[in-house]
């Protein structure tokens, strides 16, 4: 865990704890030694610590926290370095975060390599700098700069860690070690950081807290941050440390850090696939095809090209694959336009597109995705004609939100080789894309698909074959109940103020405006059974017409819509309900507790492999609120009871298709997390 070698009078110590040297007990253990141990030793006389391999230390484990402490505590090690009588330098061979940064602050001197990365990202954890970061960074780059590196939780590279004076040099990248043993010896002895004093403009804090007031609204930990930043400008280090100290116990024991940091482990679970050997080779992906130049296939192309990978696109007509890669460059241009692409990268991205007419053009793709409309006999003629044309080994996806791929592998003579990709809407921006695993995809398929969307810089996670897969079969009964809400006497407002209130981007009528309240529509504005379709023959087809479930003025920003209001009424008079007060309660349980109950249903039919994949869905397709953890850590922590109840009490509202969840019951009744 640590290993320490003698180089004459300089001792290194060098921490190796494979991945990303995180500072588990042993680690603590061993540094907190063999600090000590070199106190004693008469042939040390200056001190060097390192990482081996690419980090210096990812911080403290994370999966510590939720277990009982183990002495040495990480602050007591911070605190030994820095009191330590013989100089001691870090020489930050990588990535240096969290806790691993926090080691750092309490060396008296640091060295980086240029490729280093430095930072506090704890906050995205929804916790602080519990070792001493919080008192030490404001004493070394000044209070501002300190909160920015604190509440934004982001790294900086080396080089700006050395212009704000958190480093005292860069080293070679090949010669580190050297560089920093020279550097130990050339010191004038320790050099402490807690001794130091930093003072700050009074009205820094509020001015930052108001500045950033949007982003850290609602949640706890950046403002601890501030907190205890503010300690570290008007106490001695040991009385801010004891603020820092205790603003972390009560974070780390809340839920908001108890979400994230389930979050955190759930990102990296979802790339695992129960029961694929993990050395299985993958299949190569080097060219694209997509079929399809709508929203859809346009920025599902974009992923490939901005990631350096050639793509075909197929249109049926010229005028809509004009359209199509033209909306793509306008799309590339308008990131250039904000700064975040250079011009020569859009015509280099735009330059790996090859737009054609012809079908035949897919043959020597790795990789065939089909984009066009839902339509179950239009995707099999498609497959079928693919199967024709692709080459063998070749693997077919299909881009559908909701039918079975089973049925559409079934029009091929490989479908072995077939699979879903589902990406969300916009495809070039949003992160989610579910892998569907259909009853014949191969395993090296399904595994090349997972690759593949982590290349293009996606999150995938797997999803078996069912009606919406994961994420969309979730989203039924939450649209479903927040139409008959609306019958039932509330308004889209209401509705929608509840789920923005809850944390989420938008509610669901929000959500139908952005998206088109026509999709799925059947477009004949004589036949009107439901609100939607009242809606739509009037035009209200959303955002796009400037009226939907709200109005937009020029600038799209929505008002309440009187039409709307009318509309519901009539609707309501011809059913013969007379309107009733909705409850915000009742909200949450019909279009959140239901949501909770469909994700029980499927991970008990194994449409998902475990329930973290299934808040990983929900938090990178809809936008659920991050320190809320995804809806099955959040039914968890709520406690699966009460969402029994809650349910139970509406049950006469829930209709006559519902089914409560075996498995959300038996994990109630047991006092188990919901898990298979
Ligand atoms: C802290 O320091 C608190 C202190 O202030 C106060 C204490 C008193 N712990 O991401 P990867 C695992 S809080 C445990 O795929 P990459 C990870 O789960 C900490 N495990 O690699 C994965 O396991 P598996 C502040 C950790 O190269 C494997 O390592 N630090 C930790 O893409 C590889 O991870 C952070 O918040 C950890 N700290 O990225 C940094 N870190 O293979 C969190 C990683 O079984 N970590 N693992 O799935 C990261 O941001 C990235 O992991 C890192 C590497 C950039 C380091």
């Amino acid at each position: 865990m640590t290993h320490i070698q003698l180089h004459d009078d300089v001792l290194e110590i060098l921490i190796a704890n494979a991945p990303v040297n995180a500072l588990s007990a042993a680690v603590r253990q061993g540094l907190f030694k063999a600090i000590a141990d070199a106190q004693d030793d008469a042939a040390v006389k200056a001190i060097v610590i390192r990482g081996d391999g690419k980090f210096f230390s990812g911080g403290a484990d994370i999966a510590e926290f939720d277990e009982p402490s183990v002495e040495p505590w990480l602050p007591a090690v911070v605190d030994a370095i820095e009191a330590s009588a013989k100089p001691v330098v870090a020489a930050i061979n990588g990535t240096a975060l969290g806790g691993g940064l926090e080691v750092t602050l309490g060396c008296h001197y640091r060295i980086a390599v240029p490729s280093a990365r430095l930072g506090l990202p704890e906050v995205k954890l929804g916790i602080l700098p519990g070792a001493g970061g919080t008192q030490r960074l404001p004493r070394l780059i000044g209070a501002a700069a300190a909160l920015d590196m604190i509440v934004s939780g982001d790294p900086i590279p080396a080089s700006k860690a050395q212009e704000l004076g958190l480093i005292d040099r860069l080293a070679s990248e090949d010669s580190l070690l050297a560089e920093a043993i020279a550097f130990a010896r050339s010191v004038d002895g320790p050099r402490r950081t807690g001794d130091r004093k930093v003072s700050a403009d009074p009205e820094l804090f509020e001015r930052f807290a108001s500045d950033n007031a949007r982003k850290i609204t609602g949640l706890d930990a950046p403002k601890a941050c501030i907190e205890a930043v503010k300690a570290a400008v008007a106490l001695p280090i040991d009385q801010g440390q004891k603020v820092e100290q205790s603003l972390f116990a009560t974070l780390v024991a809340g839920d908001q850090s108890k979400a994230l940091r389930h979050v955190f482990f759930a990102e990296r679970a979802a790339a695992r696939i129960d029961g694929l050997p993990k050395d299985l080779a993958r299949r190569p992906i080097r060219k694209v095809g997509v079929i399809g130049a709508g929203t859809m296939g346009g920025g599902i192309s974009m992923n490939f090209l901005s990631a350096g990978i050639p793509v075909t696109i197929v249109e049926m007509t010229a005028e809509a694959l004009d359209r199509g890669t033209g909306l793509m460059r306008k799309n590339y241009e308008a990131t250039a336009a904000k700064g975040r692409l250079k011009p020569e990268q859009v015509e280099q991205a735009m330059g790996l597109l090859t737009p054609t007419l012809d079908f035949g053009a897919l043959a020597d793709c790795d990789l065939v995705i089909e984009a066009v409309y839902e339509d179950m006999d239009v995707k099999k003629e498609i497959f079928a004609r693919l199967d024709g044309i692709a080459k063998p080994g070749a693997m077919l996806a299909s881009n559908t939100s909701y039918l079975s791929i089973d049925e559409i592998a079934s029009a091929t003579t490989r479908p072995q080789d077939v699979l879903g990709l589902h990406f969300f809407s916009p495809a070039n921006v949003m992160k989610l894309v579910e892998v569907i695993r259909g009853a014949k995809t191969a395993p090296d398929a399904l595994a090349t698909g997972m690759d593949l969307a982590r290349r293009i810089g996606k999150v995938p996670v797997v999803s078996g074959v069912c009606y919406g897969f994961i994420g969309n079969r979730m989203l039924i009964p939450r649209q479903d109940h927040a139409m008959a809400l609306l019958l039932e006497g509330a308004t889209p407002e209401q509705i929608d103020r509840v789920h923005t209130g809850f944390g989420m981007p938008m509610g669901p009528f929000q959500m139908y405006d952005l998206a088109g309240v026509d999709i799925g529509w059947h477009r004949d504005p004589e036949r009107i059974e439901t609100i939607r379709e009242a809606l739509c023959a009037k035009g209200r087809w959303g955002q796009k017409t400037k009226a939907g479930f709200y109005d937009y003025d020029d600038r799209r920003k929505a008002s309440p819509s009187p039409v709307v209001a009318e509309i519901i009424d009539q609707f309501r008079a011809k059913a013969g309900v007379s309107p009733r007060a909705i409850s915000d309660a009742e909200i949450i349980v019909r279009t959140l507790y239901t949501v909770v109950n469909e994700g029980a249903a499927i991970l008990e039919e194994g449409i998902a492999q475990r329930a973290s994949d299934i808040d990983v869905v929900w938090i990178y397709g809809y936008g659920w609120p991050r320190h809320k953890g995804g809806p099955m850590i959040w039914a968890d922590m709520a406690g699966l009871q009460s969402i029994i109840d809650g349910l139970d009490r509406y049950s006469a509202h829930l209709g006559p298709d519902f089914r409560l969840s075996p498995l959300l019951q038996r994990c109630a009744r047991e006092g188990t997390p919901l898990d298979r």
